[in-house]
């Protein structure tokens, strides 16, 4: 198996950490990209229209993307239970998935806001919208943390990926002080050898 792969990528940090818990993470060769939403890299494109990553290749050839659908498919090769099959727990992590891909989502839309876009075309307001979207998602976490306790699937990995990536890329912005409890639960969680194993890096 193959993943178009960039080290800082949360949505692939999210695979891997998929693939380290199920077991399969040895069997990813890891292929170089530059993906980017205006320099578009045009071999991934090849593969993927969206031109992002993870774009992935199973053993027999076939293109996968995105996040969730590689991380299902990794799942079902490891005969894993990171996807509940049914009831509530079920709906409770997808929905999670959910949040956690919209919060990495928002920072990822407001990184490139201050990082590629060029300064004179800035709108603080767009900026300041895609940030409350990572606030108003760390205070619905914060009512819920009991319930990411003691779990590993695609929920919480994924929690700990958005997490994980207010670390790396907003290294100022206090997210610990607004989700204590949180913070606390993702101190224990990202000390997993999946997520030590596939820390980002620019
Ligand atoms: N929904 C996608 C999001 C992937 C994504 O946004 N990837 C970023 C890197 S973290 C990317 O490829 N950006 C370049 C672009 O959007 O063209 C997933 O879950 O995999």
């Amino acid at each position: 198996m193959k993943i178009y792969f960039s080290p800082a990528s949360p949505f692939v940090r999210k695979c891997l950490v998929a693939a380290h818990e199920l077991g399969l993470a040895e069997r990813i060769e890891k292929l170089p990209s530059a993906a980017g939403p205006v320099a578009r890299d045009q071999t991934i494109i090849a593969s993927n229209p969206l031109g992002q990553v993870p774009t992935f290749f199973t053993d027999d050839g076939q293109v996968l993307y995105d996040s969730r659908v590689i991380c299902e498919y990794l799942n079902a090769l490891g005969d894993g239970a990171l996807f509940p099959t049914e009831g509530p727990a079920r709906w409770q992590a997808l929905t999670e998935q959910s949040l956690g891909d919209g919060m990495l989502g928002a920072a990822l839309l407001a990184r490139y806001e201050t990082v590629l876009r060029p300064e004179a075309l800035r709108w603080d307001g767009w900026y300041e919208g895609q940030m409350g979207k990572v606030r108003n998602g760390l205070a619905q976490l914060e009512q819920s943390t009991a319930a990411l306790a003691q779990r590993v699937d695609i929920g919480t990995i994924t929690i700990g990926c958005a997490l994980g990536y207010l670390d790396f890329r907003y290294p100022a912005y206090d997210w610990r002080a607004l989700a204590p409890k949180t913070a606390q639960w993702f101190a224990g969680f990202s000390e997993r050898p999946s997520f030590r194993n596939t820390l980002p890096c620019a």
